[in-house]
């Protein structure tokens, strides 16, 4: 049986010390523990180390490897911690050339070959790897492990892609108890009522294109649903291992009503006493009167709308617009305040198309809309979407350093098609100026609404904070451990390609490898 070391690198370098400071996001990462499970449940041992709510601290993560002496690492990583991840692989290889390690994620799922280039990685894991990393553990030559791509001596192999997993019933419980759950007294309160709390998914995967989005690189087009009694069942089993709260990470939870409310009354018949939040962006057109009242009775106070912009034109062509119309967003939030559900608001600045003027209009949409939380950021290329591809194709990506990939700190990444990166800025500032800071209609309806849900003093301690912070610009530096010996890959003469295409051109790989074999660099 192996022994496996997970790690969730730290959160602290994104958020810094900027206004979003005050919803640092603080809970158990899904991804890691819905791969342990399947691990667990073939008899594997398996432990995370959780570093989202620390600053990087390798010290801590060698102190941890020495003592746990894992045979497999893995690795998760969006792209502002790709650096950490490249720090950690160094660091693991230097203990032991033994340990088998692996990446996987948002951010090496998008750019696997260009991954295994600038890590230690034995091997990048592509999208959903609940069954390829359990056949890892299993002990199976890389080479006969679907959706991977991996190296041997020099050469980098792929495999063929890995089908997606149809039924997600057949998937074990999230291991939520590998982590200690006294760790998660620390997020933000303003981010949740009850403590502690965590992440939990009833569906994976999309069936929209939006640009700026990175989702389909892991869970591909398509929506796939557990059944609502699993879904309950899920939430009782949160319940019983302590936690009172939980967000949902799901993507379009409510775009299939019926089912969606199928969730929410076989949540309701539990009877369990937690709250839940919609806090990943739902669709303004998937609102509905009868749906609100539903997650209302299942103890869900709050939904999030991915509203992004306040101009349609722009919805339409980042990939939204349709039925996600500006005026389908407020009587989104209507109905949402009339069934008593908090709602929040998601905005960004320079998205694809932004001008000056449409970024004002976001502005003056974002001050009238009645919703109880607003958030803004800018708009960034990540690798894994449409809009990073078409910046690489068109040369205007200006940095390759995943470190500035901040998306409340960064400065050069790309060159937008119409503003420079200090005007985006700018209109990001005067976003949190003249929406939340100076927004008396906001004020109003945040005070009244403390002192109706008793949460006005937290709401006032946050406020001083989200007042003394700056907006953009403050950077927090991780502290690396070996940045001068992480191998580099040259990404200004050799542009990324996407993913799929690689896997697609990629042939099979011939040679077979055996796991804990030390690898030749
Ligand atoms: C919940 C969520 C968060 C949570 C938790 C993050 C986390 N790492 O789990 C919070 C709020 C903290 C968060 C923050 C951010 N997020 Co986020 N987030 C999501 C969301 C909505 C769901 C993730 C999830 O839990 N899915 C369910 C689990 C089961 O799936 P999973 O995590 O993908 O894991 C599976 C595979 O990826 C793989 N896998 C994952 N990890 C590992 C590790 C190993 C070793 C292996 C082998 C496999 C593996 O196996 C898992 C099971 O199949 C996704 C959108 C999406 N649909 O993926 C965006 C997403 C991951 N986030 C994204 C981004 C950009 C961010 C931020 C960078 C934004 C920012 N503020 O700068 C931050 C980064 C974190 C930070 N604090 O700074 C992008 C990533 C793009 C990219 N190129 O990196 C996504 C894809 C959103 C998008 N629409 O583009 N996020
Ligand atoms: S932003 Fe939301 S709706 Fe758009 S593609 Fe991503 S997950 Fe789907």
């Amino acid at each position: 049986m192996a022994k496996v070391l997970l790690i969730n690198p730290s959160y602290d370098a994104s958020y810094g010390g900027t206004k979003v400071k005050v919803v640092n996001p603080i809970y158990p990462t899904l991804g890691l523990s819905t791969i342990a499970a399947t691990a667990l449940q073939k008899g594997h041992k398996v432990e995370i180390l959780d570093l989202s709510w620390r600053p990087y601290d390798f010290e801590l993560i060698r102190n941890r490897v020495l003592q746990t002496k894992p045979d497999i690492v893995g690795i998760t990583a969006t792209t502002p911690f790709m650096n950490q991840l490249r720090d950690i692989s160094v660091l693991i290889k230097d203990i032991s050339k033994n340990i088998l390690v692996i990446g996987g994620g948002p951010h090496p799922s998008a750019l696997p070959e260009e991954t295994l280039h600038e890590t230690m990685l034995d091997a990048v894991l592509i999208g959903e790897a609940d069954y390829s990393f359990c056949d890892i553990c299993d002990g199976y030559p890389l080479s006969d492990i679907l959706g991977i791509f991996y190296r041997d001596d020099d050469q980098i192999f792929s495999t063929k892609q890995r089908p997606l997993i149809t039924n997600l019933d057949e998937l074990p419980m999230p291991a939520w108890h590998l982590y200690n759950i006294t760790d998660y007294h620390k997020i933000s309160r303003l981010l949740c009522k009850r403590l502690p709390m965590t992440t939990a998914e009833f569906s994976r995967g999309c069936v929209y294109r939006c640009d700026f989005c990175a989702s389909k690189i892991t869970m591909s087009l398509g929506y796939r649903k557990k059944s609502p009694e699993r879904c309950a069942e899920e939430v009782q089993h949160l319940y019983d291992l302590g936690y009172r709260e939980f967000m949902l990470a799901d993507d379009i939870f409510t775009s299939d009503q019926k089912w969606a409310k199928q969730v929410c009354d076989a949540i309701y018949r539990k009877n369990v006493d937690i709250v839940w939040t919609c806090t990943n962006g739902i669709r303004v057109e998937s609102a509905d009167d009868s749906l609100f009242k539903s997650l209302k009775q299942s103890k869900c106070y709050r939904v999030s709308f991915g509203f992004e912009s306040g101009n349609d034109e722009v919805l339409k062509a980042f990939g939204k617009g349709g039925r996600a119309t500006v005026e389908q967003a407020r009587k989104a939030v209507k109905m949402a305040r009339d069934a008593g559900i908090d709602s929040n608001g998601y905005f960004m600045v320079g998205l694809s198309t932004d001008t000056e003027k449409t970024m004002q209009e976001t502005i003056e949409f974002a001050r009238t809309i009645p919703v109880d939380m607003i958030k803004c950021s800018i708009c960034i290329a990540f690798p894994g979407t449409k809009m990073f591809n078409d910046y690489i194709d068109k040369g205007l990506v200006r940095s390759f350093d995943w470190d500035e990939y901040m998306i409340y700190t960064a400065k050069n990444l790309f060159t937008h098609e119409n503003l420079s990166f200090d005007v985006i800025q700018r209109y990001m500032k005067k976003f949190f100026i003249r929406c939340i800071l100076f927004n008396p209609s906001f004020i109003i309806r945040r005070i009244i609404r403390g002192i109706r849900t008793g949460e006005f003093f937290w709401d006032a301690y946050y406020a001083i904070k989200f007042y003394l912070l700056p907006t953009t610009g403050n950077e927090t530096k991780s502290n690396y451990y070996a940045k001068e010996r992480w191998p580099q890959y040259d990404f200004k003469n050799r542009p990324p390609k996407p993913a799929h295409y690689q896997i697609a051109r990629k042939s099979q790989p011939k040679v077979k490898k055996k796991l804990n074999i030390e690898m030749q660099r």
